[in-house]
């Protein structure tokens, strides 16, 4: 069966990347249709794909299958043979649980620190509600380094959802150059490591659209 992944700008869509990655790591072939945005961040032919009008969009022979989360759990159905949860009980519940988290907490990191991952914008977005949500992750992190560092350098030992989930995050930490203590570093750079994180963010660093709505922190280009 054929699988079509629709996507948004890789240098912006963060909700985009963690199914894009997902199915790249795990080996799962897809074809990628990628749309991209206007300036204020809409995506006009999504709706063509989904009724939610946004991307990602996950095509399936039988219709489409929409939000990054619901993708992630019909690949993982799909294909149970590549384990893209954790195959331990407890492990997997604890990855189902910092994946929700991640898609629907953190609102004041997501804002204050957009994916750009052509960007450098060292400090911006910095306050400390969004340091709260830094300091979060990095606990989240090394918790489950600290169960798992036996069985691989990802959260849950090798490569899942998770990995695939919290990747944009890491965009972010790097653009926003926030600094992290070392065991989120190191997990931070093996995330950065993965072929499938290589080779979108070089798709995204050849990307030149500007979508003022993402871009809080461009200089604006004065007149002469
Ligand atoms: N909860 C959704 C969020 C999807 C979302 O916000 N997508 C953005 C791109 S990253 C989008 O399609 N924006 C275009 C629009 O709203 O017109 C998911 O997990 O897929």
């Amino acid at each position: 069966m054929a699988l079509k992944l629709v996507i948004g700008n890789k240098n912006y869509s963060s909700w985009s990347m963690r199914p894009w990655v997902l199915l790249r790591e795990a080996g799962i072939a897809f074809e990628e249709v990628q749309l991209k945005f206007d300036d204020a961040g809409h995506i006009a032919e999504a709706r063509q794909y989904s009724p939610a009008g946004q991307v990602p969009v996950l095509l399936v022979g039988s219709g489409p299958v929409w939000d990054s989360l619901a993708i992630c759990e019909t690949a993982a159905e799909m294909f149970p043979d590549k384990q893209l949860w954790p195959a331990e009980t407890r492990a997997r519940q604890l990855a189902r649980s910092i994946c929700a988290e991640m898609h629907a907490g953190f609102r004041n990191l997501r804002r204050a620190m957009p994916m750009n991952i052509r960007s450098s914008f060292p400090g911006k977005g910095m306050s400390p509600e969004v340091q709260h949500d830094i300091d979060h992750i990095v606990a989240i992190w090394h918790s489950c380094r600290e169960r798992h560092a036996g069985q691989g350098d990802m959260l849950f030992g090798r490569f899942s959802v998770a990995d695939a989930y919290y990747a944009p995050v890491v965009m972010r930490f790097m653009t926003h150059a926030v600094a992290l203590p070392p065991q989120a570093q190191a997990y931070a750079d093996a995330v950065c490591a993965l072929s499938s994180v290589r080779e979108w963010m070089a798709a995204a660093l050849l990307e030149t659209e500007f979508v003022a709505a993402d871009e809080p922190y461009a200089q604006v280009r004065s007149e002469g």
